[in-house]
This record gives C-alpha cells, structure tokens and sequence, in this order.
C-alpha cells in the first residue's frame, strides 16, 4: 500500500470511551451489534472523493490553501495519486465505501472523447484498487454543474446541444459506475434551476429534466445496471431557486412525472437546513414513503446560510437523524452515510481528514447507541401511540376506511360537543431526550 499519510501506520482502533486518543473511535466499533445489524451495517461509511482529495481549502476570498503530497506530475498522473491515496485512506479509517464525480476520479479532457478516455483508464485502475482492498463504490455521479457549458443547467439547459452534451456525460458515469460495482448513482441538479423567471420557461425546464431522468431510466433498464438511483434535494446554491428544492418537491415531481418507481431520496444534512428544515424532518418524510435512499452526511453552520458542509459533530442531530432513519425498514438499505463535508480552510494538514471523518463516525455511532436505547425503552414513542390513540376508536377507524361522511361527523359532533384540551408534552420529551443523550 501506498504512503500518502505517513503518520498514519496502522488502522485507526476502535478504544472506547474511556480513551482519550485523538486518533481512535471511542464510539464506531464497526462489529458492534446494535438492533441486530453490526454498526458497520447500519452505516455503510463513505469518504467523498471531491472534498477528501480534491478540496484545497479554496474560497471566494482565497486560493488553494493546502499542499498535498498526491498533486504531483501531470493531469492523469495526479489522478492516479489521488486515487491510490483515496484506497489508502478509507483503509486506514476503516471506512467501507467512496463516492465520486467523474471529473473528480478523472480530468476533463480537450473533448468529450478524451474526458470519457480519462475516466475509462482511472476505472480501470479503480477497479484493480477495490479489488486490491475490499473497498466498494457506494455511489458515483456526474459533474453536470462545474464546466461553463452548464452554466444554465444541464438536464434543464435553454440549449438543446448542452442537454445532449449532461446526457452523454451522465451514460458515461452510469456506465462507469456500473462497471465499478457502485450501489447507487446519484443526480444531484446543481444547476438545474433558475437565476431569474425574467428569462426562463418553467414548465419547459420541468418537462425537459424529466426528460433527462427518463434517459438514464431507459439506460439503466438496457445495460442491466442494478444501483439504486436517488435524487439529492438543495434548495439554491449555486442557482438561486433549485428544482430540487426538497424531498417533499422532488417526490411530487417524480410522481407527475411517472417517474416515482425509479428513484429514492439522497439527503444531505446541510440542504435540508438550506431548505429551512431540520435534517430529522427531510429523513422523516423520506421514511415515510419508503424513500428514504441514502445519506450526505455533514452539517451546516446555523449562523451562515450557505452550505458548509462541515463534518456532523453536533450529537442532538446525529441522534434525531437515527430515530427518523429507524422510521424505515431495513434503515438506510444498499444506501450508506457519505461524509460530503471538508475541513476548514485552517485545518491545513492531510491529518485533519482523519481528525474530521474520525470525529464524524463517532457523531453517528453515539446518535446510533442513543436512539436505540430511546427506541428499545418505547420512550417517546409510547407517548405518540397514546396521542393517536383515539383514532383505533370506531369513530376513528370509518373515517379512516372512507366510511364517514360529512353528515355523519356533524351528527357525532352534535352528540360529543367539545373535544377535551392535551398537552402534546414538548418540554417533558425535550427533557427525556436530553436525559437519554447525556446518560448514554
Ligand atoms: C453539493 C452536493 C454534491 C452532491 C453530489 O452541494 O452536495 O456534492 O452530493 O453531486
Ligand atoms: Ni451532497
Ligand atoms: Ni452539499
């Protein structure tokens, strides 16, 4: 194995809490049985290829920030690096998966017949590596939204000719990623939205991205590729209205569109707070629908209001998210929890990515242990039972098998008058969740 990170010689160890070693878990032990899966299972980890070995700490007020050991030699040659440096890393971290953009794996060539060879020969590579390692893809995608010829969308382009161009892109990533074995292809629309109605057709571009997904459904039915497909809401940025706005939207959006069969939801932390939701209320309407596809694991920063994508660390989310996820059978599925989140610009070293995705692993793993014991204790959802119990009584259950009819409620309100006041109880289950958090 390769030695992009030096200080590092040994897998990281799970310790325990009681360790006070920056570099061990003191909460993820991958073999841990926990509701009958190992922690392993219920997390399915992944490093993102574009932040882990492609961020360089750029802003908008400053350039590249950070000097890293794999950008050396020529386009192709610090693909290969990185590469190489990506299998290192999850294998080190311990972390099963990765997640890429084609272009993030691969440089973009002169032409779209050498950005496709570019990315032929990393796969090839890639596919020697996870062979090599045991380290799986657990979703890849295309960069439909970086290069200037999208900069008015891609599936959702005013131009014929860039959607042609997305669509092709997009076959080529799907192909790649099915050659690698990834689990999951995921669209995220970076562009596929609006700076101003001023000079845009709504119901156009609407028509158009279904269009677009509609191609990738008929390529994936003739090439025999079995990933899941999700759809990863944002708000804005970098438009400033998104179509996918969130899970709610874009699950009206399929449905309209006869597509609803064919997608899940990827959630990512950071866009549902864009979208002026909790992470918990966009994974609890995903669970609901049995949607619920895969995770982008990282969290916002409540006084800025762009997307941070900074590592999860706050435990109160990292718990209330486990809950929500437990709201789906079989939890996250042959999705996972991808870290799409970078260091600060500050946080200089190539060490601070074990740091960030050691810290962000032990977030979950703790989220994990502590909703399962709020789950195994019945101790909120006891209370919720109770709040709709009154809908088991016979009233309850003909209105809802579609037997009540408006007379026959006036009739029954008539006879019952008024319903009694209930405390919905907030405070006291604020308090039970602090309790369980602060004593687990
Ligand atoms: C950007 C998105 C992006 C997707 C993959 O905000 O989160 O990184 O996850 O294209
Ligand atoms: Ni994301
Ligand atoms: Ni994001």
């Amino acid at each position: 194995m390769s030695d992009y990170f030096p200080e590092i010689q040994s897998p990281i160890l799970f310790e325990g809490p009681q360790s006070r070693k920056p570099l061990a878990f003191k909460w993820y032990d991958a073999n841990r049985v926990i509701g009958g899966k190992t922690m392993a299972e219920h997390f399915r980890f992944a490093v993102s290829f574009w932040h882990t070995f492609k961020g360089t700490g750029a802003d908008m007020f400053g350039p590249a920030a950070w000097a890293r050991s794999w950008n050396a030699g020529s386009p192709m040659e610090i693909a290969g690096h990185a590469l190489r440096a990506n299998f290192e890393f999850c294998q080190k971290l311990g972390a099963p998966f990765y997640c890429f953009h084609d272009r993030d794996i691969a440089p973009e060539g002169g032409t779209f017949a050498e950005s496709c060879k570019n990315l032929d020969a990393i796969v090839a590579q890639a596919k020697q590596l996870q062979n090599d390692t045991g380290i799986k893809l657990l979703w890849g995608t295309a960069n439909c939204f970086s290069n200037p010829r999208y900069t008015h969308g891609a599936g959702t382009n005013p131009d014929v000719h860039a959607f042609a161009y997305a669509a092709a892109q997009v076959k080529h990533a799907m192909d790649a990623t099915h050659e690698l074995g990834g689990e999951n292809y995921v669209f995220w629309g970076g562009r596929e939205g609006y700076e101003t109605l001023l000079n845009t057709d709504y119901k156009q571009e609407q028509e158009q991205f279904a269009a677009f997904l509609q191609l990738a459904v008929d390529h994936k039915k003739k090439t025999g590729f079995t990933g899941q497909f999700l759809i990863e809401p944002k708000p804005k940025e970098p438009t400033k209205h998104q179509y996918d706005f969130d899970t709610a939207t874009v699950l009206g959006f399929l449905r309209a569109h006869g597509l609803y069969e064919h997608f899940k939801i990827n959630i990512e932390a950071n866009h549902a707070t864009l979208a002026g939701h909790t992470f918990e209320h966009e994974l609890t309407v995903a669970a609901a629908e049995g949607k619920l596809g895969s995770i982008d694991a990282n969290q916002g920063d409540m006084l800025l209001g762009w997307d941070t994508d900074q590592f999860p660390s706050n435990l109160y989310s990292t718990t209330a998210a486990m809950l929500a996820v437990f709201q789906q059978e079989g939890g996250i599925g042959v999705g996972g929890f991808n870290f799409d989140a970078k260091c600060r610009r500050g946080s200089v070293d190539a060490l601070d990515l074990f740091y960030a995705h050691i810290g962000g692993m032990d977030a979950f793993a703790r989220g994990l242990i502590v909703a399962d014991k709020i789950a195994a204790d019945n101790a909120l959802a006891n209370f919720v039972a109770e709040r709709y119990a009154s809908w088991k009584s016979p009233l309850g259950q003909e209105i809802l098998a579609g037997k009540a009819t408006s007379e026959s409620l006036e009739a029954w309100v008539m006879q019952h008058g008024e319903p009694k006041p209930k405390s919905g109880r907030q405070e006291m289950l604020e308090t039970i969740l602090n309790d369980y958090l602060i004593g687990a």
